[in-house]
């Protein structure tokens, strides 16, 4: 499998964190959104949604991070990133989505761009608009760890889940962009415990080879 990403994006993160734990070896495609090469004709040639992650398996190319998590959870069943029951499953799903439909988006590298320009907000409007949203997601998700987490380590239960694949990157860009985040310690201590994970530390933007 070749997995295109950017050493600081939030979705490739994820599908990074999954593909360690799920033990697949994978090639690294990196795609520098600096200068917009997600946006030139070979990437989206390849992904037309032009955004990262895409991972190819054979000829088949997949975006979406949760898309392909869930693909490597069909095929890829062990560990599995999503318990059980039914109605677990429901759950864990509901907090990945809080972070992955109702935090990230909107704080995005083209929308903060579009505020910037054509919008015209200066820097410090952007930062706003980016910590408030952190902020609002964050909250909802710190009361449902304190409900759902079963040891203080992980946002649901006692393993694992696919709520955690997307916490941790959410988290490292809340510190990256200066958020506060002293009103949320179980989510501070479950990303805390889960990122000297060797899985999640290896998936780590300062972990890849086109950090800089
Ligand atoms: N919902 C998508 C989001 C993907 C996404 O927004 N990726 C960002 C990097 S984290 C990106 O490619 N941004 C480029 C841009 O905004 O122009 C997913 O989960 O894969």
């Amino acid at each position: 499998m070749k997995l295109y990403t950017y050493f600081r994006s939030s979705a490739a993160y994820r599908v990074r964190i999954a593909l360690n734990l799920k033990g697949i070896d994978y090639e690294v495609v990196p795609v520098d959104l600096r200068p917009g090469a997600h946006r030139q004709p070979d990437y989206l040639a390849l992904n037309p949604q032009g955004l990262i992650p895409a991972l190819a398996d054979g000829d088949t190319v997949i975006g979406q991070s949760l898309a392909v998590i869930e693909y490597l959870e069909e095929t890829h069943p062990h560990p599995p990133l999503l318990p059980r029951s039914t109605l677990d499953r429901a759950r864990v799903r509901s907090m990945a989505l809080n972070v992955a439909c109702d935090i990230h988006p909107l704080n995005n590298l083209r929308v903060l761009n579009y505020l910037r320009s054509p919008l015209g907000q200066d820097k410090e409007t952007v930062d706003t608009w980016y910590r408030h949203w952190i902020a609002e997601g964050f909250r909802g998700l710190e009361e449902e760890a304190k409900r759902s987490s079963g040891d203080g380590h992980h946002l649901f239960g006692t393993r694992v889940t696919l709520a955690d694949v997307c916490l941790v990157p959410q988290m490292f860009n809340a510190h990256r962009f200066n958020c506060d985040v002293e009103p949320y310690p179980t989510l501070r201590a479950i990303c805390s415990h889960l990122e000297a994970l060797p899985e999640f530390a290896r998936a780590a933007p300062g972990a890849q080879p086109d950090a800089s």
